[in-house]
């Protein structure tokens, strides 16, 4: 067999119809690559695709489909991954839990081994940045909420993506959240805490390891300007614990950051 194969030999290794084929390019069943107005499918994937397991909650690896579409630069097919997961396995917070954090998280290794252009780590963030904004429109409940949550990462953090995660998480949860994104500084962080009405945590960001001091005195200054029982929660790729940076609580991922609030609030 050929070293790559159109989406009709590949029909025809498979026994399908080609539009069978071209359906599981589209949703990322299939790693495909575009060469011009053609996709060209890897043997070695179609031979992969032949023996995975069936689709369904267990079987799907969404995320490493998504990965590759990020890494392809291919939004429309990262936002076809979505929602074909949307669709057969996943709510929105298990798309970010499940999905988009692994494939984020996969092409962050690889950067830091060297194995994956800076260029296409910050292509597959703009990517990313659309997806949770399409993503992030369909997790905002009605009714009232449980409480407002302050969130963003420190002056020199420049991760918005991660903290946007955990606020579209918070919000599904029925919170109140303002997002200040990255690089706050620390004036604007307190102004915005010291403005909020029904104020029930804080939480910080810290993605990259030389904001950890930072993040520290970021933290030392909110506490002087919230009630002693608004919750300072951090998180983050660069910390392991709450003792890293001075804050109440630490939270692994953005489940774990609400199932805390709504446990101590
Ligand atoms: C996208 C990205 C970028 C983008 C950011 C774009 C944006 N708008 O956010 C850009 C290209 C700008 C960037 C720049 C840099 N980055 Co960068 N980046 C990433 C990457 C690949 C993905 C981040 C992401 O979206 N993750 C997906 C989310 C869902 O996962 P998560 O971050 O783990 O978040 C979950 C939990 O940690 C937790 N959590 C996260 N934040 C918070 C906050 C709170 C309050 C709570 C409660 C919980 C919580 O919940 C989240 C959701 O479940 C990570 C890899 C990684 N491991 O994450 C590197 C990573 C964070 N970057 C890294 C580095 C080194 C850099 C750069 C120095 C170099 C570079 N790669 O260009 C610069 C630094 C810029 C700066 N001064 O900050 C390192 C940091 C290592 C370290 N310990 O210091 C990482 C870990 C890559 C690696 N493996 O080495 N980066």
């Amino acid at each position: 067999m050929a070293a790559t194969l159109s989406v009709r030999e590949a029909a025809e290794e498979l026994g399908v119809h080609y539009m069978t084929v071209y359906r599981y390019v589209r949703i990322g069943r299939l790693p495909a690559t575009k060469d011009g107005a053609e996709w060209r499918i890897r043997a070695a994937d179609l031979a992969s695709f032949t023996n995975e397991p069936k689709p369904g909650r267990g079987g799907a690896d969404w995320g490493s489909r998504l990965y590759q579409r990020l890494v392809n630069g291919d939004e429309a097919g990262s936002w076809n991954v979505i929602e074909a997961a949307l669709a057969s396995a996943h709510d929105a917070t298990g798309v970010y839990t499940d999905v988009l954090g692994p494939a984020m998280r996969r092409i962050g290794a690889e950067w830091a081994e060297g194995s994956l252009d800076v260029a296409i780590e910050h292509r597959a963030s703009a990517i990313a940045s659309r997806l949770v904004g399409r993503l992030g429109a369909r997790m905002r409940p009605r009714g009232r909420h449980k409480g407002t949550v302050v969130l963003g990462s420190p002056a020199g953090d420049r991760h918005s993506l991660p903290v946007a995660m955990v606020a579209d998480v918070l919000r599904a949860s029925g919170y109140e959240v303002t997002d200040l994104g990255a690089d706050v500084p620390d004036e604007s962080f307190e102004m915005a805490v010291s403005n909020s009405t029904g104020l029930v945590a804080v939480g910080i960001g810290v993605s990259v390891s030389k904001a950890i001091p930072a993040a520290r005195r970021l933290i030392g200054r909110l506490r002087r300007a919230i009630a002693d029982d608004v919750l300072v929660l951090t998180g983050g790729a660069a910390i392991e614990s709450a003792g890293a940076v001075g804050s109440d609580f630490y939270a692994a991922d953005a489940v774990e950051a609400t199932e805390i609030i709504s446990r101590e609030r």
